[in-house]
């Protein structure tokens, strides 16, 4: 079989160029042919197929932005219910008839195949499906956008009936590899957990603030392509992995404890293990609170990458990225955005909180007061320290703002403040969102009415 020449987008919607594709992956990507296939070779074959008919025109679509230096929306969602993609991507791009003519010539069920796509179900219902259906959406009304998440190893759990009663069983989604996804490791940043926080005076004068002695996990981007009805525009979902960093495998390596390198490793790989399940209350658990912040910081920093490749001003940020928070989870983007434009860009408090309020959008999904995230501010000073500080800071300068508009009303400022001091010290996220963002929102009309008139 020869290898394949230049794609021609007319020649690669027909049965045969299909089929011929087909083979193709078989052989050189899968190295089998027709009489050793499994079924599942055959899915993966037809689907790389599918897949590259959706990379000429995701090539083209990025390009584009690119080169137009459109303003995205950054859609940060710590779930995404994706589902199967193959029958998705096959109608969106129209490649439906073709794609029954070639497994009809290859003898091929096209529904065994289809049912054999491993689930992404990277969410738990309501709020991951929405993530997914924007995406959707955005891609079909071309709208130029980015989706960020997390590639956990385990989805949402595989529900067995047992005797009457539920049982969890783990849901390996990615045992059999998954065909749509492209590892982008020349995209990998580091995110920093722990250390603390040194205040050293600036050489101009004023002061500067350090994060120190803090420990790192590597964050490496998956990139997923969402097709929108019609095939024309294609954008990208970029789900973030952990993993452990070299240099600090090295460091415990050189001090010849490899167990403990190991064991690091293993602890930094966590991170992204599992999706928590059920999004209707608070638990607090740190490993959550380290998922937020890992997602959140690889995000911010993929898109200050993007946004310094045209070498514009910090102040212009805006104007190329809306990040919308699916609900209080990438809350974090607030004092991360913050930190990065004042002990990073050097900008001053003002400007830099002008612009983070420019860039970011809150939805809110719920007002059951049980599912309002709020995270221990001990539990916050220990992971994050310099998070912690420019929290306090923010909730200072909006508490006094306040104050000077409302004079006497105490109640008001406790309710409003972003730390609740009623018993242990909690920073609730919400209020940090609806402080820290130019847009709040609810899922429906009456929703975001109830959110004005009542809940805040
Ligand atoms: C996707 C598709 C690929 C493109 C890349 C751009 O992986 O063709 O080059 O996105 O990523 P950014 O540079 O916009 O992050």
């Amino acid at each position: 079989m020869p290898p394949r020449t230049k794609p021609d987008q007319r020649v690669l919607m027909t049965p045969e160029a299909l089929r011929e594709d087909f083979d193709w992956h078989l052989r050189y990507t899968l190295a089998k042919d027709r009489s050793t296939a499994t079924e599942l070779d055959c899915y993966t074959a037809l689907a790389l197929s599918v897949r590259d008919r959706l990379v000429e025109r995701w090539i083209v679509t990025q390009e584009n932005y690119r080169r137009q230096g459109v303003r995205r929306v950054a859609y940060l969602s710590l779930e995404f219910l994706m589902g199967r993609l193959l029958g998705n991507n096959v109608i969106s791009l129209g490649l439906k008839e073709a794609c029954d003519a070639a497994l009809a010539d290859l003898g091929i069920d096209w529904n065994r195949l289809r049912d054999l796509e491993a689930d992404a179900g990277l969410g738990n219902g309501g709020l991951g499906r929405l993530a997914a259906c924007f995406l959707d959406s955005m891609a079909t009304m071309d709208i130029p956008a980015i989706g960020y998440g997390l590639r956990y190893d385990y989805g949402i759990f595989k529900q067995v009936i047992k005797d009457g009663a539920q049982v969890e069983e783990p849901d390996h989604w990615l045992d059999q590899g998954y065909a749509w996804e492209i590892a982008r490791p020349e995209y990998s940043c580091e995110v920093f957990f722990e250390g603390r926080v040194e205040m050293r005076a600036a050489p101009g004068g004023g002061t500067e603030w350090h994060w120190v002695d803090a420990h790192p996990v590597k964050g490496v981007p998956h990139d997923v392509p969402v097709v929108g009805f019609g095939g024309k525009t294609v954008n990208t979902l970029r789900l973030w992995r952990a993993q452990a960093t070299d240099e600090f495998d090295l460091q415990d390596f050189n001090r010849g404890s490899y167990v403990e390198a190991v064991e690091r490793k293993v602890l930094a790989e966590n991170l992204t293990k599992v999706l928590y399940p059920n999004d209707n209350f608070s638990q607090g658990k740190e490993l959550r609170l380290r998922q937020q912040y890992f997602f959140v910081s690889c995000s911010v920093q993929d898109i200050m990458r993007r946004f310094r490749e045209d070498g514009l001003s910090f102040t212009k940020l805006p104007e190329r990225v809306f990040v919308q928070l699916n609900d209080t989870h990438p809350t974090l983007v607030i004092p991360e955005l913050m930190r990065i434009l004042l002990d990073r860009e050097m900008l001053d408090w003002d400007t830099a909180w002008k612009v983070t309020q420019a860039c970011t959008g809150y939805t809110n999904h719920t007002i059951l007061p049980e599912a309002l995230e709020c995270w221990s501010v001990p539990l916050m000073q220990r992971l994050l320290p310099r998070h912690m500080q420019i929290i306090y800071e923010i909730n200072g300068r909006f508490l006094r703002d306040i104050a000077a508009r409302y004079p006497g009303d105490i109640g008001r400022l406790q309710r409003m403040s972003i730390i609740d001091e009623a018993g242990r010290k909690r920073v609730r996220m919400a209020n940090l969102a609806i402080i820290g963002s130019s847009a709040v929102n609810g899922v429906a009309a009456l929703h975001t009415r109830l959110l004005k008139e009542k809940l805040f």
